[in-house]
């Protein structure tokens, strides 16, 4: 096979003991990508980690009475501890206090340096501590942060910039001739209206007001600046600047970077402009999805609208979750979080129409057939209307997930089941059997056991866990993702009989 490959990363992200159901869902995304694109044959590099520097680490280390390295180390288990239980699968979890990674920021920086596109001056700015942000006047709503509203504060420091003004036309330039690099198309305007065209200052890249951040080699009472040290993460990950840099020479540029709304304004200008000054490729695509959010707000800790996710894992279980988050969040727009749409879509989609789907017709094999799978001699009318859903489906996925339109792909899955279910009420096998139409019954128990298996390994990206389970109780050995587009390798004469229900339905008042 031809060695594909395929990059991905999510935000690294600000070390907290409170994440919440909104912090899981740009990494249920990638890792469901990753796995898809595994499917498919490539080679995947799969990026998360932590974001450890800045003011507010510091100031939060200096409350809880510890060294901000202490302070980190402590909470980064709690990403670590949630990813597991997501069944979040990456390659590296690079943190920004790193050994590597605080070499390679400090190569970057004397690089840009050196190149001349970083310059020593002096910085006056209104500055958000909770965003690690510098504004302009014009930016700021009704004087406060955009993006948070909190107060912002006057700064004035001896600085070094970065000349993000020097390479404006040529940003704007490769946005417009990659129509692709950030998606969705909405945010690539806002981009390029809102910030690139009104024309890009210099930026502030180093600060002398605070210590707990990656010095600068050169001029050791500077830091670097959070998004620059932050940024460099997709590059250092990957052996950037190091004595071993064969990953970097293999992975990158990165084919996705997959980040939140607000901070597609960092990866779409910052970040490629330090790229072009590096000398060094453009990443493939920037997408920034939308929130979760809750009657319309974003999930935050400070407004106390959240429960730790391992909660709905411990109620729902983990492919519920990842269901729920894959599903109901159109992929660039916000979507709603609610424990009354998290139940509907577990008693629905799950417990009927797939978990149901399963355990009927496994009941049906071992009541009807001794739990043996077999092809009979007859067919039904509906046979061919099932079986081209079935084969088709690959290629359909395949086409949504090239958009990255996730809960459309894996509504294209669940396609196979509604119809199998419709299937089942169409050919009544309860009547066949009645009737002892054997061999008819035969075709159709396999035509469903045939569907659920290519559902199965279909499903393999989103619901790990769920179509393991599924293949272990089918008891087959044809798991080969590539032919899910041919319909009839279920195996003959397996004997089933070690089945229990996947899903089991939750009533709404147990679920309190
Ligand atoms: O921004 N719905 O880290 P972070 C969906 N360290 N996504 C949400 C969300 C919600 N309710 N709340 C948060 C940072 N997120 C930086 C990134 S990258 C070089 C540095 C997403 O911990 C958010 O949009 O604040 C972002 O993509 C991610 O969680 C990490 O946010």
């Amino acid at each position: 096979m031809e060695n594909k490959k395929y990059y991905i990363t999510t935000p690294i992200y600000y070390p907290s003991a409170n994440f919440h159901i909104g912090h899981c869902y740009t990494t249920v995304i990638a890792d469901a990508i990753t796995r898809f694109k595994k499917l498919e044959g490539y080679d995947t590099f799969f990026l998360t980690g932590s974001d450890e520097h800045g003011l507010k680490i510091e100031k939060k280390a200096h409350e809880a009475g510890v060294s901000p390295k202490e302070y980190v180390d402590e909470i980064i288990l709690n990403a670590k501890d949630l990813w597991k239980s997501l069944d979040i699968e990456y390659d590296r979890f690079i943190r920004t206090t790193d050994s590597d990674h605080v070499e390679t920021v400090q190569k970057i920086f004397k690089k840009l340096y050196d190149g001349g596109d970083i310059y020593k001056g002096e910085y006056v700015g209104l500055y958000c501590t909770p965003c690690e942000s510098f504004w302009t006047e014009s930016q700021l709503v009704d004087g406060k942060c955009p993006d948070c509203g909190r107060e912002v504060s006057e700064v004035k420091e001896e600085a070094y910039f970065f000349k993000l003004s020097k390479y404006q036309a040529r940003l704007e330039k490769y946005i417009e001739e990659h129509p692709d690099f950030i998606q969705p198309v909405s945010r690539k305007n806002e981009m390029l209206n809102n910030f690139i065209k009104p024309g890009l200052s210099d930026l502030c890249v180093s600060r002398t007001s605070f210590t707990w951040g990656i010095p600068v080699t050169f001029d050791s009472k500077h830091i670097v600046y959070v998004w620059i040290d932050a940024l460099s993460n997709y590059i250092s990950a990957l052996g950037y600047l190091s004595e071993d840099d064969s990953k970097f020479k293999k992975y990158w540029p990165a084919d996705l970077h997959i980040v939140g709304k607000e901070i597609v304004r960092f990866h779409t200008i910052i970040w490629p402009i330090m790229l072009m000054a590096l000398d060094l490729p453009l990443p493939r695509q920037v997408f920034g999805h939308g929130w979760l959010v809750i009657n319309g707000g974003k999930i935050s800790k400070s407004l106390g609208n959240y429960k730790d996710p391992r909660e709905y894992i411990k109620e729902f279980g983990v492919d519920a979750v990842r269901y729920y988050l894959l599903r109901e969040v159109p992929f660039g727009n916000d979507g709603q979080f609610t424990e009354e749409l998290m139940l509907a879509r577990y008693n629905g989609d799950l417990a009927n129409t797939l978990g149901n789907l399963v355990n009927r017709t496994l009941s049906m094999l071992t009541k009807y057939n001794d739990g043996i799978i077999e092809k009979g001699s007859l067919t039904t009318e509906y046979d061919s209307d099932l079986i081209n859903l079935v084969t088709n489906t690959k290629e359909k996925v395949e086409s949504f997930m090239e958009k990255l339109e996730v809960p459309e792909a894996l509504d294209s899955i669940f396609e196979i089941f509604r119809r199998c279910n419709k299937y089942i009420d169409e050919t009544t096998p309860w009547i066949l059997a009645k009737n002892e139409d054997f061999e008819t019954l035969k075709t159709v128990l396999y035509n469903l056991l045939e569907s659920i298996r290519i559902g199965a390994i279909l499903l393999s990206p989103y619901l790990p866990s769920t179509s393991k389970e599924i293949l272990r109780q089918l008891n087959t050995k044809e798991l080969d993702y590539e032919r899910t587009n041919t319909f009839g390798l279920l195996e003959e004469n397996i004997h089933i009989n070690d089945f229990k229900p996947i899903f089991m339905r939750i009533d709404a008042n147990e679920s309190k």
